[in-house]
């Protein structure tokens, strides 16, 4: 039994890359695995926010997670900011990850882009935190989007500095594998094949939302750019069209197959008859998710009991871990 560590943030709806990539992965991982996922309401500040509207998408996210098949019984499920050894990590990695590696991530550059000197420093620490929200658990396996990649390895080389800077004997945290799985572990933008679609993105046309209803999903794939070619018959002639790809990658996500088992039934079509099918199948797969986000919603003081259990759950495996490492810092804890 391994321990599966994951966490999402609550700034907005969760998209189809979200679900997809993510979240998807997360229940199927409760069976056989040991699993705690997070709502990082910490993580989600680091942009700027409306405290209004950061508490009502937090209990939003909690609500989209338990309608996705998060199961309180067998997982672990809480808001970040309820566990304080998050952020007590958090802050012993930010000194232990180095200026040049936090400089290197390419979400900090793409998120900051033009605007550097005025993003918050959380923004750019922010991998440090994601780091401490993994290894408080000493957990193993981490189920993200293929654009968490990098920030996982970081997670790696943070654990190694640690375990080398203050462990003589045993390292202290272990090593973590990202667990990257599906045909769909980077959605793209509807409105443009090179950019992942975001919950964040300024175009509400360029991303699916769980919560989109039947008309939203046909408008917005019958709108999603395209080239003027038919589909290919075979996942090769993919190549050179990220949004024909895009679109092919996220049926066979949905249908459990691969890009070759899709080509065999759409290839040689027009993505007239393509967009169509893919609606119905999102409307289908997504409708059902929405309602009963819908139906949890209902009653809130039921959702913030299983994520306060949740949270008494992981403070009881993160406190005695995260106190041993701020011993082996040196602090005295008296
Ligand atoms: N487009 C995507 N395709 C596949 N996976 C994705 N994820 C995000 N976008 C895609 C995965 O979703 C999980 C939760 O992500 P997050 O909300 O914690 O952070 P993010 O990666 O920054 O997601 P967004 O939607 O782009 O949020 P904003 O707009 O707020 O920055 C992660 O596992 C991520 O890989």
């Amino acid at each position: 039994m391994q321990r599966v560590f994951s966490g999402i943030q609550p700034t907005g709806v969760p998209t189809l890359g979200n679900y997809l990539g993510a979240v998807r992965n997360w229940s199927k991982l409760q069976d056989g695995n040991e699993c705690i996922y997070c709502v990082v309401d910490q993580h989600a500040i680091t942009m700027g926010h409306d405290p209004k509207v950061l508490a009502r998408r937090t209990r939003e996210m909690a609500a989209a997670l338990l309608a996705t098949g998060i199961d309180p019984q067998r997982s672990i499920l809480f808001y970040q900011s309820a566990v304080p050894a998050h952020v007590r990590l958090g802050w012993v990695f930010e000194c232990v990850a180095r200026f040049g590696w936090l400089s290197r991530m390419t979400q900090f550059k793409d998120k900051a882009g033009k605007n550097r000197e005025n993003v918050s420093a959380g923004l750019f620490t922010y991998p440090a935190l994601m780091a401490a929200d993994i290894l408080a658990y000493k957990a193993t396996r981490v189920p993200v989007g293929d654009d968490q990649r990098q920030h996982v390895e970081l997670t790696n080389d943070i654990a190694q500095k640690f375990n080398h800077d203050f462990c003589d004997d045993e390292p202290f945290f272990p090593l973590v594998e990202p667990v990257i799985l599906g045909p769909a572990a980077r959605v793209m933008s509807l409105r443009d094949g090179s950019k992942k679609m975001s919950k964040s993105d300024p175009s509400e046309q360029a991303r699916i939302l769980i919560t989109d209803d039947a008309d939203s999903i046909s408008l917005k794939i019958r709108r999603a750019k395209t080239d003027p070619e038919p589909l290919p018959s075979e996942p090769d002639g993919l190549e050179g069209r990220p949004e024909a790809k895009n679109l092919v990658g996220i049926y066979a996500a949905l249908t459990d197959t691969d890009s070759a088992t899709v080509l065999q039934t759409f290839g040689g079509r027009g993505f007239g008859d393509y967009k169509k099918a893919l609606a119905d199948l999102l409307v289908a797969k997504l409708g059902p998710i929405a309602a009963e986000m819908q139906r949890l919603l209902a009653d809130p003081a039921t959702i913030d009991g299983i994520l306060r259990h949740g949270a008494t759950q992981a403070a009881a495996i993160s406190e005695p871990i995260v106190t041993e490492a701020e011993r082996r810092v040196g602090f005295l804890k008296a």
